[in-house]
């Protein structure tokens, strides 16, 4: 498909994420337009839809998926639904730009895989927008330069303003360390091979039951650790910051210094509140790249196999977290779609 008129995109699921992503294409993205929205709540999608012209609302993926004026589909719906919404693009023959994760655990994601494969040829973007951030972007050219030498450790912190009311303990791992998970691979070129959780007493401020915050350690096939601190109930801030630690010098991202005032006896600057606003550069990147790509016939960025391997590294991180040690990851051996 390389074509001249706008991409028109059904969007999956009109919540927080799909509801920004509708924006987004709308007023952000250049070639796209959205043509139909579906929500399993009527009277959200019809609200999302009214909003965008020449938009239309429907309940049923597969339904919206029919329509003659839809080119590609962006899943943005809960989790859970990702498989049925991804076979149906499949079914289609879709390009298809999904939010993380791929699916909620290796046995679906693995399905997903096995009926791409069927289809043979890739179909996927997946939604890991760090590596569309500008700092991440330049963390990884940086470290691809061999300048710094063999990585040895990577520290990330992830910290969220509050979590969600549905948040369980096992989400803080398939929900928010996931995104380290795919980072840790994505910047070193290495597998997660091994997860320990540890978990210290809960913090007063995180809700009665949830283990909050935790410590998570990733060991990787290249022989490099990656620890992640997350803290989903930290009270001040959204802060996601990384810092390798090479043979040859460290690099660090996400202390948020694009703006330091001094005023008053104190210097500081402020500090983003959620996702949207940390990640909206990405965000935009992200969908940009996916509208380009699929206009010029290509899939690029983070696909099945990375949902799947994230998936699988996150499953044993819930196992680690529940049984406490080390627990290893069992991947199935790479396909050649995807070498
Ligand atoms: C949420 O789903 C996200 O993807 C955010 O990036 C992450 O910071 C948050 O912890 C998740 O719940």
């Amino acid at each position: 498909m390389d074509r001249r008129e706008p991409l028109r995109v059904a969007v999956i699921g009109t919540g927080r994420m799909g509801a920004d992503h509708v924006r987004r294409i709308d007023r952000a993205v250049s070639g796209a337009r959205v043509t139909a929205v579906v929500d399993i709540d009527a009277g959200r999608a019809e609200a999302v839809a009214a909003g965008v012209d020449g938009c239309t609302a429907h309940t049923d993926p597969a339904a919206a998926m029919a329509v003659a004026d839809v080119d590609a589909v962006l899943i943005a719906s809960s989790g859970t639904a990702h498989e049925a919404a991804l076979i149906a693009a499949f079914e289609h023959d879709l390009p298809v730009l999904c939010e993380k994760p791929l699916t909620p655990d290796a046995a679906s994601a693995l399905r997903v895989m096995e009926a791409e494969q069927a289809l043979g040829h890739r179909r996927v973007q997946v939604g890991f927008m760090r590596r569309y951030d500008t700092e991440y972007v330049r963390l990884k050219a940086l470290l691809e330069t061999g300048r710094l030498g063999r990585p040895l450790m990577l520290h990330n912190r992830h910290r969220n303003v509050a979590s969600a009311p549905f948040f369980t303990s096992a989400m803080l791992i398939t929900d928010s360390v996931a995104h380290e998970v795919d980072a840790t691979r994505w910047l070193l070129g290495h597998e997660i091979t091994a997860v320990t959780v540890l978990r210290p007493t809960p913090s007063a401020g995180a809700p009665e039951g949830l283990a909050d915050p935790q410590f998570v350690v990733l060991e990787t096939d290249g022989g490099a650790l990656s620890d992640v601190e997350i803290f989903v109930n930290c009270g001040f801030g959204y802060q996601v910051q990384a810092e390798v630690v090479c043979e040859g010098g460290t690099a660090r991202i996400g202390d948020g210094h694009a703006l330091v005032t001094h005023t008053a006896g104190h210097w500081g600057g402020t500090i983003a509140q959620d996702w949207t606003e940390r990640f909206a550069q990405a965000y935009d990147d992200e969908v940009q790249a996916w509208v380009d790509a699929t206009r010029r016939g290509e899939i690029t960025g983070p696909g099945t196999w990375d949902g799947y391997a994230a998936a699988a590294v996150c499953e044993a991180g819930v196992r680690a977290l529940e049984q406490g040690g080390r627990v290893e990851v069992d991947l199935v051996e790479k396909p050649a779609l995807y070498r």
